[in-house]
């Protein structure tokens, strides 16, 4: 279960943000703040508090708060972005992440060490972490030394095609896996029950889990009734001008229950 979320609102700047596509056109940031406040609206309807920060127009990208820090249960990892324009973002979280962890249980990536929290996938007390563009080596070793320290655990996952590790993998607990592309001849998740994701719904891979709904991006017909036959209830988001900067459902928030 998860008691709390962290959001930030789209700054005007995100029509400026990192994009891999763009063929698909600049975001139409009045629709984006919609679609936010949709986004919002869906995390409540499963039950978390919400907290909602501000706009913050030095970063293009800091929407995409999943990417600055990783919540446990028992710890806070805040990352090191590998993105240079985005790597202050990560300090910018930190008060607000003071106010649900306590001090002794925040720790830190730092450099060389790289990593964005959208390439770590948690499947109980074992996180696994993609090897990206984003996040190294010595991320990934400084990421799986801190959570050994606090009680849990993380295996490295290459990946080769796409931004993050969620970008095309994403756990929706009970044993069962969206898994795209990439992902679907992968060992490392051989035992779970993988939902396949068509290669044309691709980007329905991130979808989120919480607390027993599946929250789905909106026209991906089969992947939502493939989720929907998993016995799942489904609530839809549009994210259509997140898609544009190669972001997803789960970029957009922090899900975790607050240590204090
Ligand atoms: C970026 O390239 O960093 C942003 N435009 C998108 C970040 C998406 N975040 C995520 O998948 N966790």
């Amino acid at each position: 279960m998860f008691k709390n979320a962290i959001v930030r609102k789209p700054c005007k700047a995100m029509i400026d943000g990192i994009t891999s596509a763009p063929e698909l056109g600049k975001p139409d940031y009045e629709l984006a703040v919609k679609q936010h406040e949709d986004y919002i609206r869906a995390l409540e309807q499963t039950g978390v508090k919400v907290t909602i920060l501000p706009a913050n127009e030095d970063y293009p990208d800091s929407c995409f708060v999943e990417d600055t820090a990783v919540l446990t249960r028992t710890c806070a990892i805040i990352s090191n972005p590998g993105a240079l324009s985005r790597r202050g973002e990560a300090k910018e979280m930190l008060p607000t992440i003071r106010e649900f962890f306590p001090e002794d249980k925040i720790e830190y990536i730092q450099s060389p060490g790289t990593l964005e929290g959208g390439d770590v996938m948690m499947v109980g007390d074992h996180f696994y972490v993609g090897r990206s563009a984003r996040t190294n080596e010595e991320g990934i070793r400084q990421f799986v030394e801190i959570l050994e320290r606090n009680g849990l655990s993380g295996s490295e996952v290459p990946l080769e095609f796409v931004l993050h590790l969620k970008t095309g993998v994403n756990y929706i607990e009970n044993n069962n896996m969206l898994v795209s592309g990439e992902f679907v001849e992968k060992p490392d998740f051989k035992d779970f029950n993988k939902i396949l994701i068509p290669e044309d719904e691709a980007y329905a891979a991130n979808c989120i889990w919480m607390n027993d709904f599946v929250i789905v991006p909106a026209g991906y017909p089969v992947v939502e009734q493939r989720v929907r036959d998993a016995g799942y209830e489904v609530i839809l988001v549009d994210t259509s001008e997140y898609k544009k900067l190669d972001g997803g459902l789960s970029c957009l928030s922090l899900r975790f229950s607050a240590l204090k």
